[in-house]
């Protein structure tokens, strides 16, 4: 197949290429041989919890050996992905606020408790005393209520309480506030048993109970606590794609989900020692690069390059220049162990929940944190000497990254009076229509990064702001959306004037799939900060994740949608199509009960069309869609949006 019709990025293109000439398979080639694709897999009919089966519907077998119609099943099956999602981002958490709780201890380090402002925050959402108490006191509970939110055995989810009052009263009046995380996921794999809960309705609630404790619960923690422990972003600059490999240095890079390691992996790569071993090998230096979620962490805090997403994981390995990869958890495929088996390059696991047989493992944990990580980098090192052939595509692109809530609070009020006000008012005199998060991953069914960008391309240039996490971000930050000076020019005049007075891209960079939880911050922010309505459900947003991958998009896309947004999703990525039922639910009978509702168009172009009458829709709801006369900015108005 032509090169150009599995990626849009012309680095993927060359080592796709490459890889073909060289023989060499990659998830593409996979696809192809699995293909076609079993039909009852894609429309979520097919079930296997039980030995009675497996059984999948037909006309002429409607149900399965117990009794189970298409719509137990699929709303079963959508369940089940959800809790699975959950689990992977609330695990993030929950090894987060561990080692959040031995640096308190001092029995970590390496690390330190580095954003105390963010701490006294967090602080208070835990209901933590901080008068008169200590940094290291104050942390110290912080960490362990957090840990708690995860097994507690009463109560709900702290941090659902950052929601406005009447999304609260939805949850509380259709008994889904989020308890302990655990717990939620607990029950939903026993709901899912076989011969419990055959009322596809109430499994799809139970979806979003179990999803809001993601979203408003392990999911926020993560961030929160990262926040805390490896500072919060700010905007910087970074550089994007293959291109920010180097010949002559020693390549590390980072893959996977958790700054556990990656941040350890950065501080190792700057040790003198090291770079002195690095010199003497003939290297010019140590470059780490990051690729998927923690490349995003990475940039986001550390201006540290990312080198791809999802679908570059291979490719980056079939430069040759690649000494080292270590991965921890999440988006991991285990054809890297093939890849690697063909070039000089050392795949290493990290995290003892993830393995891979045949690749050596190295047990990190934050006690043992930087020395694991200079062991790491002395071994990439030692392979330099290895290197074969090396291909270095040269496409790379700047980006910024660093847009925590916090940061974006700073820059739209300035550091002194961070506020939302500027972009509130802006979205209610028009300037801005909405605001859209482009998140999730890259499929090797479309062409990688294609529907993001497109997607992108078409909302910006309707003035709609798109705040973007996830691989979506890097195919973003590929093609130059997160790059104020090339992607102002794409804006539509409203948008590019609030954004060049603010100094910022027309698409912001917000960090990993855990931090769509500061897409929930800042939504709840701009509730709050007044003009655009009572509830989340109020306000001109939308979420699209038109290329996912991983039960993760699902669970996130569940948790956009019980907090009041519509989500839309490519067709061949929701496998639901096999209830009608569980389709009229989720596109549009959940909206009476939740006020979000899912979408589904594999089309970009056709993608915005929808996102903007959503968005046009609840601005007419809001009574801000009076025409007005449009005026130039006077000195009052550029006093609001100044940088200070
Ligand atoms: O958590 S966007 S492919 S890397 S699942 Fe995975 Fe999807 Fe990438 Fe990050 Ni998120
Ligand atoms: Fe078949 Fe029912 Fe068992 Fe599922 S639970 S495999 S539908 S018998």
């Amino acid at each position: 197949m032509d090169p150009k019709e599995r990626s849009i990025d012309k680095a993927s293109q060359e080592m796709i290429a490459r890889m073909a000439e060289a023989g060499q398979q990659n998830a593409w080639d996979r696809l192809d041989a699995q293909s076609p694709q079993c039909g009852f897999g894609r429309q979520g009919i097919c079930c296997r919890i039980c030995t009675m089966g497996p059984c999948r519907i037909t006309k002429k077998a409607p149900f399965g050996v117990c009794g189970a119609d298409a719509d137990t099943i699929v709303a079963r099956n959508f369940l089940r992905a959800v809790a699975v999602g959950v689990s992977a981002h609330s695990d993030h958490g929950r090894t987060v606020a561990e080692v959040f709780i031995e640096t308190t201890k001092g029995n970590a380090k390496d690390y330190q408790i580095k954003d105390t402002t963010k701490l006294y925050k967090l602080a208070e959402h835990l209901g933590v005393k901080i008068k008169d108490r200590s940094v290291n006191e104050i942390a110290s509970d912080v960490g362990e209520i957090a840990l708690a939110e995860f097994g507690k055995p009463k109560g709900s989810q702290f941090m659902a309480k950052r929601a406005p009052g009447p999304r609260q009263d939805i949850w509380a009046k259709l008994n889904i506030t989020p308890r302990a995380i655990d717990r939620e996921v607990v029950e939903a794999l026993h709901r899912t048993h076989m011969g419990v809960d055959q009322n596809y309705k109430n499994i799809l609630m139970h979806a979003s109970r179990v999803a809001l404790a993601d979203g408003w619960g392990g999911s926020m923690l993560a961030t929160e606590l990262q926040d805390v422990l490896f500072g919060t972003p700010y905007p910087g600059r970074g550089e994007v794609n293959m291109g920010v490999l180097k010949k002559d240095e020693v390549n590390i890079i980072v893959h996977g989900h958790e700054p556990i390691l990656s941040e350890m992996i950065a501080v190792a790569s700057q040790d003198e020692e090291l770079l002195a071993k690095a010199k003497k090998a003939g290297a010019n230096g140590i470059n780490v690069a990051g690729t998927c979620c923690t490349a995003n962490e990475l940039l986001m805090r550390h201006g540290i390059p990312i080198a791809g997403n999802f679908l570059n994981q291979e490719l980056v390995i079939a430069t040759g220049a690649i000494e080292m990869m270590a991965v921890d958890v999440q988006c991991v495929m285990q054809g890297l162990t093939q890849v690697a088996k063909c070039y000089h390059t050392k795949l290493v696991t990290t995290a003892d929940k993830a393995q891979m047989p045949g690749v050596e493992h190295v047990s990190m944990d934050e006690h043992n944190a930087l020395d694991s990580a200079k062991e790491l980098v002395k071994s990439a090192i030692d392979n330099f000497k290895n290197r074969g052939e090396v291909y270095i595509p040269k496409e790379k692109n700047a980006a910024v990254g660093g847009f925590s809530f916090e940061s974006i609070n700073y820059m739209l009020g300035g550091r002194f009076r961070a506020s939302f006000r500027p972009l509130n008012d802006n979205i209610i005199n028009g300037r801005i229509r909405g605001i859209v998060g482009i998140v999730g991953c890259t499929n090797p069914k479309v062409p990688q990064d294609m529907t993001h960008t497109t997607l992108t391309r078409e909302l910006i240039k309707r003035d709609v702001l798109v705040l973007t996490t996830g691989c979506a971000t890097i195919a973003c930050g590929k093609q130059g959306f997160t790059n104020p000076k090339i992607a102002l020019d794409w804006a539509g005049p409203g948008l590019r004037e609030v954004c060049e007075t603010v100094g910022i891209a027309p698409v912001l960079a917000c960090g990993s799939c855990v931090d769509n939880t500061r897409l929930l911050i800042s939504c709840a922010e701009l509730v709050r900060e007044g003009g655009l309505g009572d509830d989340l459900s109020d306000l001109p947003i939308a979420g699209a994740c038109l290329e996912s991958v991983s039960e993760k998009a699902v669970a996130i896309g569940q948790y956009f949608v019980a907090s009041g947004a519509l989500v839309v999703f490519g067709k061949e990525f929701l496998p639901i199509s096999g209830s009608k039922n569980v389709c009229d639910y989720l596109f549009e009978g959940i909206e009476k009960d939740l006020g979000g509702r899912w979408a589904v168009e594999s089309d970009p172009v056709k993608a915005a069309e929808m996102i903007i009458q959503h968005i046009e829709s609840k601005r007419d709801a809001l009574g801000i869609n009076k025409e007005k006369e449009r005026k130039l900015y006077d000195m009052a108005d550029r006093r609001a949006l100044t940088v200070e």
